[in-house]
Parts: C-alpha cells; sequence; structure tokens
C-alpha cells in the first residue's frame, strides 16, 4: 500500500487553497462549497461500490411503482441517493443560495434552519445511469454558478431563470468517475486537474495537473445505433472515419461507445478523441439526449479548459443561453481539431453523393 500521505502530492484541500491565494480578497466559501461537493462524491463511491451489498442495484420505487423523473427516465436507487447526498452535503454550510439537478423538477430550496449563500450548483448525481446495474463506470458532473446579486441581496428563493447562465458563467465545473478508481476531474477557470481519491486516507489527491487534450486523434465515440437519425453533416464525418485510409481522412479510426458520458469524458481528457451525441430527427420534441446545464456546460467547460474543444456542432456550447432547467442540448466535444472540423461540416453545404455504402442506400442497415 502506497504511503501517499508521505508523498509530496497535493490533496484537495491544499490544491484549493494555494489557488485561493491567487484572489486575496476571496472569502474561502467557494472553496468550502468545493470540499462539500468533493465530500458528497466520496459518499456516493462508498455507495455505488457496495452494489447490491447494500441493496443499491435496481430501480427506485415509490409508492406507485418505480419512480420516474422529469425527463420521463426511471430512477435507479442510485440515482436517487447520490442526489439525496448532494443536497446533505452542501446545503448546510450557507455558501448556496440554491440548487437544481436532474433528479428535481424544480430548484431546491435551502432550508430555513441554513443560512443562504452567493453560489448556485447544478447538478446530474449519476450520469450512465443506464450502466449501474452492470457494473460499468458511471460518475456524478456539477457546475458551480454565482447566483443574481438580487438573490444574493435579498436571501429570496431562487426560480429557474436564476440557473439559465451561459456556460461561459460557471465558476467551477467538474465530475467524479466512479471506475477502478474514483477520480475528480475539476476546473476552477484555471486549467482542468485530476485527483485519485485514496481509499486508505479517504483524501483525493493531485495525480493529474494540468490535463490536456491532444488536437488530434482517431478516435471517435458516438451510439451508431442512431444512425438512420444523423443530420448530413455528422453522417459525412462519421461516414469519413469509418472509410479510413481509403477515405477523404486518410487515415484509420477507431470507434468507442460506453454510454457512460463522464467515462467518454474521461478517456478523451486523457488520450484525445472525439465524443458525439448531436441532435437528430430521432424525436423532433428533443433537440438532443444530454442536458444543457448539468451536463454539456459542465463537460464542455472541462474541455475548453484542458485546451480541447466543446460544441452544439454549430456553435461554442458555452456561448449556448440556457432556456430552461431540463432542456436538451446536442453535444459535441474533444480534441479540438476534430470538433472544428464537425463544425465545418455544419456550415458547409450538405454533399450529395454519400461514399460509403455504409450510409447509402441500399446499406447493411436496410430492414
Ligand atoms: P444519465 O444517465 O444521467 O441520464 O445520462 C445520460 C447518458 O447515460 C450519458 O451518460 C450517455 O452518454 C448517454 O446517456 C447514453 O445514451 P444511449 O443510451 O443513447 O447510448
Amino acid at each position: 500500500m502506497p504511503l501517499t500521505i508521505r508523498s509530496n502530492r497535493s490533496t484537495l484541500t491544499q490544491f484549493l487553497i494555494e489557488e485561493r491565494r491567487r484572489h486575496p480578497s476571496a472569502s474561502g466559501d467557494f472553496n468550502a462549497l468545493v470540499l462539500d461537493v468533493a465530500l458528497a462524491c466520496k459518499g456516493i463511491a462508498k455507495a455505488v461500490a457496495y452494489g447490491e451489498l447494500a441493496g443499491m442495484t435496481g430501480n427506485h420505487a415509490s409508492e406507485s411503482g418505480a419512480s420516474v423523473n422529469v425527463q420521463g427516465e426511471t430512477q435507479k436507487k442510485l440515482d436517487v441517493l447520490s442526489n439525496e447526498v448532494f443536497m446533505r452535503r452542501t446545503e448546510w454550510a450557507g455558501n448556496l443560495a440554491g440548487m437544481a439537478s436532474e433528479e428535481m423538477d424544480s430548484p431546491y430550496q435551502i432550508p430555513a434552519q441554513f443560512p443562504r449563500g452567493k453560489y448556485l450548483i447544478v447538478f446530474d448525481p449519476l450520469d450512465g445511469s443506464s450502466n449501474i446495474d452492470v457494473n460499468v463506470s458511471v460518475g456524478s458532473i456539477f457546475s458551480i454558478l454565482r447566483a443574481p446579486q438580487d438573490v444574493i441581496d435579498s436571501g429570496r428563493d431562487v426560480v429557474d431563470a436564476d440557473f439559465f447562465q451561459p456556460g461561459a458563467k460557471q465558476m467551477a465545473a467538474g465530475y467524479a468517475l466512479y471506475g477502478p478508481t474514483t477520480m475528480l476531474v475539476l476546473t476552477v477557470g484555471t486549467g482542468v486537474n485530476g485527483f485519485t481519491l485514496d481509499p486508505t486516507l479517504g483524501e483525493f489527491m493531485l495525480t493529474h495537473p494540468m490535463m490536456q487534450i491532444p488536437a488530434d486523434t482517431q478516435e471517435f465515440a458516438i451510439n451508431a445505433s442512431n444512425a438512420r437519425f444523423w443530420e448530413a453533416p455528422v453522417k459525412r464525418y462519421v461516414d469519413e472515419c469509418l472509410a479510413g485510409k481509403t477515405g477523404a481522412r486518410g487515415k484509420d479510426f477507431n470507434m468507442r461507445w460506453i454510454a457512460s458520458m463522464v467515462a467518454e469524458a474521461h478517456r478523451i481528457l486523457m488520450r484525445g478523441g472525439v465524443f458525439m451525441y448531436p441532435r437528430d430527427t430521432k424525436d423532433p420534441s428533443k433537440p438532443g439526449r444530454l442536458r444543457l446545464l448539468y451536463e454539456a456546460n459542465p463537460v464542455g467547460m472541462i474541455m475548453e479548459q484542458a485546451g480541447g474543444r466543446a460544441s452544439t456542432g454549430e456553435m461554442p456550447m458555452m456561448n449556448v443561453q440556457p432556456t430552461s432547467l431540463h432542456q436538451r442540448i446536442g453535444f459535441v466535444f474533444g480534441s479540438k481539431n476534430e470538433v472544428e472540423r464537425i463544425e465545418r461540416y455544419h456550415r458547409e453545404p450538405v454533399q450529395v453523393e454519400l461514399t460509403n455504402p455504409l450510409f447509402a442506400e441500399r446499406s447493411l442497415f436496410r430492414d
């Protein structure tokens, strides 16, 4: 067992205090909030690790059977537990004016017995929940915003519109990955740093300082079962990747799809790649699968802070003006040059002649 305590690795607390020295006027509230979020993630990591031993797999049951969240998705027991852990660990300290999450229809008001603060947190307590019961990596995603000044001054209850801030306004963003190791990946606007949870000490230790994403890649991630619903620019991009050396790209590409966005984001942060869950024609009422405020914006900020790029396919994700708490959006992120290529394909006129037989009329996918 490595004696991490003897190592010269920084703990998360140490890292945050050193960061705070850059802002002498800072009150420390921000650091305290990030540490409360980190504690919540440690608790969720334990619950995920116990799994069925603690009866933590399967669907969450309400009086009327399996409970469904505002997205119409069946809630897993760990979805509900993780949501509660985030609330309990962050509501009490006086750093928050309010919070919102994937598992709650409307914003959660800080209970009267606790002081209210100047920050908002919006989070996906457990991302990739379709993978929980099959023991594949899942994660938690969070975004920290500054509450509007009138909220801070009046202490009033928060409303949906208080969270409608473009990604560029985020004070911090991060995710925890519950995989072979538990990691916390965090940006406070000065680059991206990765911390590994030392299971003995129970401390997040700085193991991946100043993470950077390679600008180029030969690895893409997309759910190919949606191919018939893709728009032409995405079909063209994937078509060219699949054509490999024989096609316009002149190089072979590999494909990955874990169906846990946090795990895909982490792989891309570690070795490059491009992730696409684009807007498609599958369900016109849903302009995408992933949610803007607690999936696309925080992961987007991390990608941009690590030298990558985050986009809707047509515009920078960080410039999108939110209009609803649980709005969905097409999301493309990863290695800068590939994301820019996909954006260019969205600007260029649609090519009529599709070269790859895979997507041509008479293709393998025909029923
Ligand atoms: P939630 O699990 O938080 O609802 O997240 C959505 C998600 O699971 C992403 O993590 C993942 O990238 C995507 O959905 C998988 O979608 P699909 O089931 O279409 O492959």
